[in-house]
């Protein structure tokens, strides 16, 4: 918890100072807040044992930062920070989620127009006062429009990335309970979807009643929305809810079942136990008033002549059909996965070096990893020219070299993520292109382009023998923005004709390709590619969502080039 409150101050901090146009510091902060959301340890728990030195030896954190940590961990409170918010006021979080909106043009509409939150900004927007203040115009106010509609539709979902940890945390916590025989999480989270509305537990107990009162009081509960014998519901800290349901054993398969959801594939599954003179629900699955089944899922599907269909799949988008003939097709697990070509490392501005990465790649089991620094047109991100380009391949041959001495398996790739310009070109020189071991081309810019003029700029990149791999391809930021305007049909068709390989970025906030996209792609035969687009090593965990979109998206290791040994995927990037 305090590792998350801290980082969202010093996200605040980092908005604060590029408000008031100071450079480098920013990066600081924000880099310290990303660390802090990543790791495992918690800060109060570092400082108890070790102190203020031993603070200071989490990556990022220097005198400055770690002196700023001990005050809150002491007073609960940063002085620095409350200047800050005293000067001015604003629901930093709130504002800088709007599309577009950056820390230096919120402080621009704080003090001509005193905007200060969501509710603010959209009533200033709506009587057309941010159209005439200098600098933004009427096609910005509009763009502030549909940013803001966009957060409404997403309100009230949560990102799988940020529910998931979350939710294994308290999974633990209860499962040690001593009356908690079996424990599972359902609903919309055992179906891995890219958000969550709530979250859905499942309990065998002799002793209920205990149950509800330890879910009741566990820490971060702010809210108990209900509470009985057998079910609670409770409000989180974090904003979200949670639902629990002790079961008597012999019933848990058929509840887990039920929970699992999705409603619409209980639906067909009940109408398939109706068609057979059975009925299904959350208790068992009965021939009359006699259960015939219940204790397992298995069970249950086998009775209704099913294969068992992985949760990922139910969604009745075709698998219940496909479980009936016994065609279920024999999608990905998280093990297949190989390698991880979309990393980010210290070159472009990312948070460790490269043999750190690796390390972490090693870790992880991989084979392989690729590091794909971002290349010169952003700059913000310290993307790399032509020379540098060249200098950091000659460290990864260098390094590829000393790890072979030292037997680690891991190898590292040479490749780079690229930036598809307006036209289609690629913003570094082909010359450079061609020595790299892979390339991945993405947009970055200019999401607002015509359907047409987008889906021919991605094209024209795909075009490019150099290109092999476009990354996260419709450009959606979960709760953010929407896909862009583009031919996805004619993308496919060109991604098969000249082998592109297209992106499914776990990065919690992209999932993208999303599940249809990755299923429209798996039947046109274009070949996906599962990656992370770590900035940070822990960042490599993400791929447990990718590979969970993947499943959603019904695709099979073959789909997936790093599931592939080394030299399989060498030769095809050739
Ligand atoms: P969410 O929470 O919106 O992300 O989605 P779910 O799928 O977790 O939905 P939730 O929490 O409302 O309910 C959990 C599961 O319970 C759901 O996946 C299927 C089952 N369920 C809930 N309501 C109904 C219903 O009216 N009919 C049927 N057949 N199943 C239901
Ligand atoms: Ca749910
Ligand atoms: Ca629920």
């Amino acid at each position: 918890m305090i590792n998350q409150d801290l980082a969202k101050i010093f996200y605040d901090i980092a908005n604060y100072l590029e408000m008031d146009g100071i450079d480098f510091k920013p990066q600081a902060y924000r880099k310290v807040a990303i660390n802090l959301e990543t790791m495992e340890k918690d800060v109060g728990e570092i400082y108890k044992r070790g102190g203020i030195k031993a603070l200071e030896e989490i990556p990022g954190v220097g005198k400055n930062i770690a002196e700023r940590m001990e005050e809150y961990l002491k007073t609960g409170k940063i002085k620095y920070y409350e200047k800050f918010k005293k000067r001015l006021p604003l629901n930093l979080e709130e504002m800088t989620s709007v599309e577009g909106m950056g820390p230096k043009r919120a402080k621009v509409l704080y003090q001509k127009l005193g905007i200060r939150d969501l509710k603010t900004l959209e009533k200033a927007a709506k009587s057309h006062k941010i159209a005439k203040l200098f600098g933004f115009g009427e096609k910005t106010e509009k763009n502030i429009l549909e940013a803001i509609e966009f957060l409404k539709r997403s309100k009230g979902r949560f990102l799988l990335g940020e529910i998931l940890p979350k939710t294994k945390e308290i999974y633990n916590k209860l499962k040690n309970l001593k009356e908690v025989e079996r424990i599972d999480y359902c609903g919309s989270l055992r179906r891995m979807k890219e958000t969550i509305g709530d979250v859905d537990f499942l309990v065998i107990s002799d002793k209920p009643k205990k149950v509800m009162d330890s879910f009741v009081s566990l820490p971060g509960v702010i809210k108990i929305w209900g509470k009985g014998a057998t079910k609670a519901s409770v409000r989180m800290r974090d904003g979200f809810d949670m639902d629990i349901r002790v079961v008597p054993r012999k019933s848990y398969g058929a509840a887990l079942q039920y929970f699992t959801g999705s409603k619409e594939h209980n639906i067909i599954t009940r109408k398939i136990a109706m068609d057979k003179g059975l009925k299904l629900s959350e208790y068992g699955l009965f021939r009359g008033s006699r259960m015939i089944a219940s204790e397992t899922e298995e069970d249950i599907y086998k009775i209704l002549g099913m294969q068992l269909p992985p949760p990922e799949m139910r969604e009745n988008q075709g698998e219940i059909e496909a479980a009936l003939k016994h065609k279920l097709p024999e999608i990905i697990k998280q093990g297949d996965i190989r390698g991880d070509l979309h990393c980010h490392s210290d070159w472009d501005g990312g948070a460790n070096s490269i043999t750190e990465m690796a390390k972490a790649a090693q870790n992880m089991g991989y084979e392989y990893i690729g590091i794909s620094d971002h290349t010169k047109f952003l700059r913000i991100e310290h993307g790399l020219d032509e020379r540098k380009l060249e200098r950091r391949n000659k460290e990864i041959d260098k390094l590829n070299q000393s790890l072979k001495i030292k037997n680690w398996k891991v190898i590292i790739l040479k490749g780079c993520e690229a930036n598809i310009l307006n036209d289609g070109s690629i913003d570094i020189k082909d010359e450079s292109l061609k020595k790299l071991d892979y390339v991945i081309a993405g947009i970055h810019s200019n999401f607002k382009m015509p359907r047409e003029e987008m889906t021919e700029r991605m094209i024209r990149a795909m075009r490019n023998p150099n290109v092999d791999i476009i990354s996260h391809p419709t450009g959606r930021i979960l709760k953010r923005r929407d896909e862009y305007e583009i031919d996805f049909d004619r993308i496919l068709r060109v991604a098969k004709e000249t082998g592109t390989i297209l992106e499914i970025s776990a990065w919690p906030e992209r999932l993208d390709l999303n599940d249809q996209n990755i299923r429209r792609a798996k039947t046109a035969g274009v070949k996906m590619v599962i990656n992370t687009d770590s900035h940070h090593k822990d960042q490599l965990r993400f791929m447990e969502f990718g590979v969970a979109q993947a499943r959603r998206g019904w695709a099979e290791k073959e789909d997936i080039i790093n599931c592939w040994p080394l030299e399989k995927l060498v030769k095809y990037f050739k």
